[in-house]
């Protein structure tokens, strides 16, 4: 198990957090997201072998945000 530090850009309310947490957490192997708006950040917690940041990055864009390096 991992834990990854994503920053995401263009959350600006409690809905957006929402909206990429449930991004993140339904990917699978993904154990784990905890979203903060004020430091824009993504905390995940998830198994390697299963997923990789590239996906999440990939799940949050379809949520319309962005992952940034
Ligand atoms: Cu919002």
């Amino acid at each position: 198990m991992k834990t990854v530090k994503l920053n995401v850009a263009g959350m600006t309310c409690n809905h957006c957090v929402m909206h990429v947490e449930n991004a993140l957490k339904e990917l699978s192997g993904v154990k784990g997201a905890k979203v903060d708006l004020k430091s824009k950040s993504a905390e995940v917690t998830y198994d390697e072998s299963a997923v990789d940041t590239k996906k999440m990055a990939q799940a949050v864009a379809e949520a319309g945000y962005k992952v940034e390096g």
